[in-house]
């Protein structure tokens, strides 16, 4: 087969003339060996990086190996540890991009730590990508959900055992940190720590996934994301097998369905352990009560110092930082073990770059400034003996005003063993809100008619998947609320604009009083920053109706999390949805504003409106139009109890 190769120097000139000539050569000018000879072995040329990268094979206790990376920067001596165990495919986590440089093949979450001369790890948990053993989706600790003798603790423990004793550049100190499903296996492997473990960063971690993190909130199901995730992580060790669509747009999708048992059983997830876990489970059972890592975490005593860091806008597990710290806390009356910050970010900014998020602006890269002045001191004072830091308690973003806080404590107000009392904004006659009781008035009740033929959708539509390539899926909860306001299947009240600051910080809990004509229903609650009409310095947020806190709560649940009931048609009942943490000041010239609905499609899936044994399964018959109630009578005050601080 003769060689073909370009005639170098005619080339500028056919580029000139637009020709393209191939010129023939003779054999003998031919090189030796054909192109398709691949060596066995190729020695990648590494002189110029500044790091050396190690692969292993670390074993556990029970044998299983777990594909480890150990990347270790170049003349490192007695140099920390930072740990990430993760499911995503630790080769690729240790990839950003493929640079010779630490500081760009690691994620941006260790920046400051590259900057400091750590050595990072990172390692894929059992079952998944490079490492041996079965998987679990988040594997819960051993126990009656867990017969195995193996869990992320145990898994964590040993790793650390084997790292200490087989990295020679290394102090002999390890920090675990991660973010999400890493974060759940950070907060993990303080369990039974290994005394070399000195300190955990989790970052937005998943802790709860039947209150309020990715499977379920309050008992409604994220079908749209959850079903794709558990099809591509569970499908395949290398997740392989990816959730397929042949719809842009995933609300029609959804609803053509019918149901998520439905749109499930057409990808075959029935084969999927997770899955089948799901459709047993759907209340707030042991199975959920026993995992959730808040409960384990308090039940053992505080040995590792941790910082948890959480999103006030995080469209993942927005539930479970704060609920870490909140059951951490009292047991740690010095502060010297836990910490929490609460940055203005969506799920995963807080490990990445946090200036903006959707049309919001903040004070500069607010990420990046509290991994580098907060995180990394945090870390050098437990890993490597740097001077203790004044790292505040509780470190808390202040959105509207734009400027950290530092606190002793957290919440700043509350119902109940705060300094400052909660207050109750009223829902009033005529879609006001105010902190007066509701009066004696004709208009009883606010109505709308749900019909789930035609949801509310979560987003402006399209709604696009999650993991689309044009998604913005990070940043809906700070969508402008406006799409959904001007329906007629959407409450809403509000406040005049405000003549002063309303600063609120904590947790507002919404107390509804409310009826249907269904036997089961869901209540979606809406706490929004209504923009003034017209903002000059940025015209796009003029009357910009800004959600900073919702949530959805399935009404089968109202007695008891742990039982479904159906509830009594047309009956006005009290429900309870405590909603995620704020930390904001409403200022003057903004109104408040409190959206209320009874869908969140496709995020959330459809309540069929009569109550049936499983809603994954609900029957196309069973879903009914239903007319809504929320009650404002003196005897039946509905109010958003809000976290106001002086
Ligand atoms: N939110 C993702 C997740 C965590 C745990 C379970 C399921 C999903 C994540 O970002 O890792």
């Amino acid at each position: 087969m003769p060689h073909l190769r370009r005639a170098g120097w005619l080339v500028p000139l056919l580029v000139l003339t637009g020709l393209s000539v191939f010129i023939e050569t003779s054999s003998a000018q031919a090189p030796a060996a054909p192109s398709s000879e691949i060596p066995e072995r190729f020695t990648p040329r590494t002189e110029t990086f500044d790091y050396v990268r190690r692969e292993e094979m670390i074993p556990m206790r029970d044998g299983v190996k777990l594909k480890t990376f150990i990347l270790v920067p170049k003349g490192a001596r007695q140099a920390p540890m930072l740990l990430t165990r993760t499911p995503y495919n630790a080769a690729a986590r240790v990839l950003r991009f493929n640079s010779p440089r630490l500081a760009a093949v690691v994620p941006q979450m260790n920046d400051t730590a590259v900057a400091a001369g750590y050595i990072i790890v990172f390692q894929d948990v059992r079952g998944k990508y490079g490492s041996e053993g079965d998987y679990f989706m988040t594997r819960p600790l051993q126990g009656p959900l867990n017969p195995t003798a193996t869990d992320h603790a145990t898994d964590s423990y040993d790793t650390i055992e084997w790292l200490i004793h087989n990295v020679p550049e290394s102090n002999g100190r390890v920090g675990t940190i991660g973010g999400s499903y890493e974060g759940y296996t950070t907060a993990l492997s303080t369990v039974h720590p290994h005394p070399a473990l000195k300190v955990a960063v989790p970052f937005a971690p998943m802790v709860d996934g039947w209150i309020g993190d990715d499977w379920f909130h309050y008992g409604a199901f994220r079908q749209d994301g959850m079903l794709q995730y558990i099809y591509d992580q569970e499908a395949t060790r290398k997740n392989a097998e990816e959730w397929w669509s042949g719809s842009y747009d995933t609300y029609d999708e959804f609803l053509r369905a019918g149901s998520a048992g439905a749109m499930a059983a057409s990808r075959g997830l029935e084969q999927l352990g997770f899955w089948k876990a799901l459709v047993e489970h759907q209340a707030y059972d042991s199975f959920w009560q026993e995992q959730a890592v808040d409960r384990l975490l308090a039940r053992e005593p505080l040995r590792v110092p941790m910082m948890i860091v959480a999103g006030l806008f995080d469209q993942e597990d927005i539930y479970g930082g704060p609920a870490l710290y909140r059951a951490l806390a009292p047991k740690d009356p010095e502060g010297r073990f836990v910490y929490l910050v609460l940055g203005p970010w969506n799920h995963g900014q807080a490990r990445r770059e946090g200036r903006s998020l959707g049309a919001l602006q903040f004070e500069g890269d607010t990420a990046g400034w509290f991994r580098r002045n907060v995180m990394q001191p945090f870390l050098d004072h437990h890993l490597k003996d740097a001077p203790r830091p004044e790292t505040p308690r509780v470190l808390a973003y202040e959105t509207g005003a734009n400027a950290w806080q530092r606190y002793d404590h957290w919440p700043r107000s509350c119902a109940e063993g705060c300094s400052a009392p909660a207050r109750e904004l009223y829902l009033l006659p005529g879609g006001r809100l105010g902190f007066d009781p509701p009066p004696v008035s004709p208009q009883s009740y606010g109505e709308y008619v749900s019909d789930p033929a035609k949801p509310v959708p979560y987003r402006q539509r399209p709604t696009l998947a999650y993991n689309a390539a044009d998604s913005t899926w990070g940043e809906w909860l700070v969508d402008d609320q406006r799409h959904a306001a001007s329906r007629t299947d959407v409450l809403v009240y509000e406040t005049e604009p405000l003549a002063a600051p309303l600063r609120v910080a904590g947790q507002p809990i919404a107390r509804l009083f409310a009826s249907t004509s269904g036997s089961d229903t869901d209540w979606v609650v809406k706490l929004i920053d209504v923009w003034p009409d017209e903002v000059p310095e940025n015209p796009p947020l003029g009357g910009y109706q800004q959600m900073l806190s919702a949530d959805i709560f399935r009404g089968r649940y109202r007695q008891d999390l742990a039982v479904a009931q159906p509830l009594e048609p047309g009956k006005v009942l009290a429900y309870r949805l405590p909603l995620p943490q704020v930390n904001h000041t409403f200022l003057p010239g903004h109104r408040v504003m409190v959206q209320l609905q009874s869908s969140w499609f496709p995020l959330y899936d459809r309540n069929p409106q009569s109550f049936v044994p499983n809603i994954l399964f609900a029957p196309p018959s069973s879903y009914v139009k239903a007319t809504q109630r929320i009650w404002h009578t003196p005897g039946h005050p509905t109010a958003i109890e809000l976290p106001v601080v002086p």
